[in-house]
């Protein structure tokens, strides 16, 4: 099993400066070594930087922070994403802010849809990003990755002259929910997009929400893309973040959540997104972040069958 690491140190589609060394703390907490430890062959390529690329000149759209400096870094990672799909390692995309999942989605959809393939996306987030410039509150680029990524409009001159690679919403699920801005709810209904929210997962757990998940994947033999916004976790785990909500998921949901979705097989990509070690207490959610990759890469308490792994 090969997997590749690349670092999208990006800080300006959030309000709060600080993820940009979010890439060099995953890699303090050892994400390397962890990995090595379960036997894979990992190839970290390093931070990714904003290549000279031919100025862009579409119109800056109303309420979207920072787009000249976004759209550098999502011109720049989509290729190397689909590079990295292509190459057969599961890229694991290191942010950075979660603004960057438009690069890297785009960039791994398009390897998958040239396959024949049709791409899956589980957004773990205590937030839907599903704004557009017509309806944030905040015109953070980060709250409007899920919904570019669906293909919404309003930051359509965003890519370039990289072809956009959009899924359709029916193959979005949201997860782990539990902050959503009055239009944005609107949208996500229009859309009918799947949704767990925290109430869901208090109410049935995170194993059967999960595994419908997975059948859904299963069904059309797709590929699934996991978009790992580390705020869907509980601010008493995981306070080095931006934007903390309270009642996130607990430690063992969100390792039961990688422990399954180990167990499927399914996982093709990884954004890990929102880590900012400025605001972190001694690097404790950078090691929950690393701990939570190791189990998503099959490390498991005991090597004990399970439902999950054994009744296929
Ligand atoms: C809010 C907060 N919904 C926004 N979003 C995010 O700015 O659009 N915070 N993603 O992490
Ligand atoms: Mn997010
Ligand atoms: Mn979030
Ligand atoms: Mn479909």
């Amino acid at each position: 099993r090969k997997v590749a690491l690349l670092g999208i140190p990006i800080d300006m589609g959030a309000s709060q400066r600080g993820t940009l060394m979010g890439p060099a703390a995953l890699r303090t907490a050892g994400i390397t070594p962890v990995l090595e430890s379960l036997s894979i062959d990992v190839l970290d390529h390093g931070d990714i930087s904003i290549a000279r690329l031919a100025p862009a000149t579409d119109a800056i759209p109303a309420k979207a922070n920072n787009y000249r400096d976004i759209q550098n870094w999502i011109r720049a990672l989509s290729p190397r994403a689909y590079d990295l799909a292509k190459s057969g390692a599961i890229p694991i995309f290191l942010g950075g802010d979660h603004s960057l999942s438009m690069g890297s989605i785009n960039g791994v959809a398009r390897y998958w849809h040239e396959q024949g393939r049709e791409l899956f996306v589980l957004w773990l987030d205590a937030h839907a990003d599903y704004n557009t410039p017509l309806t944030t509150m905040t015109a953070n680029m980060h709250g409007m990755s899920a919904a570019f990524v669906c293909g919404e409009p309003g930051l359509d001159g965003l890519l370039g002259d990289e072809p956009r690679a959009s899924i359709p919403p029916a193959h979005l699920d949201l997860f782990g929910i539990h902050s959503i801005d009055p239009l944005e709810k609107k949208l996500v209904q229009d859309r009918r997009i799947a949704i767990a929210d925290m109430r869901a997962i208090d109410e049935f757990g995170v194993a059967v929400l999960i595994h419908r998940v997975i059948e859904r994947v299963r069904a059309r033999n797709g590929v699934l893309h996991l978009s790992f916004d580390l705020d869907v976790l509980d601010p008493g785990i995981a306070p080095g973040v931006g934007t903390t909500v309270p009642g996130g998921a607990t430690y063992r949901e969100a390792h039961l959540v990688m422990e399954l979705l180990y167990d499927s097989g399914l996982v093709g990509s990884v954004d890990i997104v929102e880590l900012n070690p400025f605001l972190d207490e001694r690097g404790r959610t950078a090691r929950v972040a690393v701990e939570l990759i190791a189990s998503l890469f099959g490390q498991q308490i005991t090597d004990r069958p399970t439902p999950s792994n054994t009744l296929e």
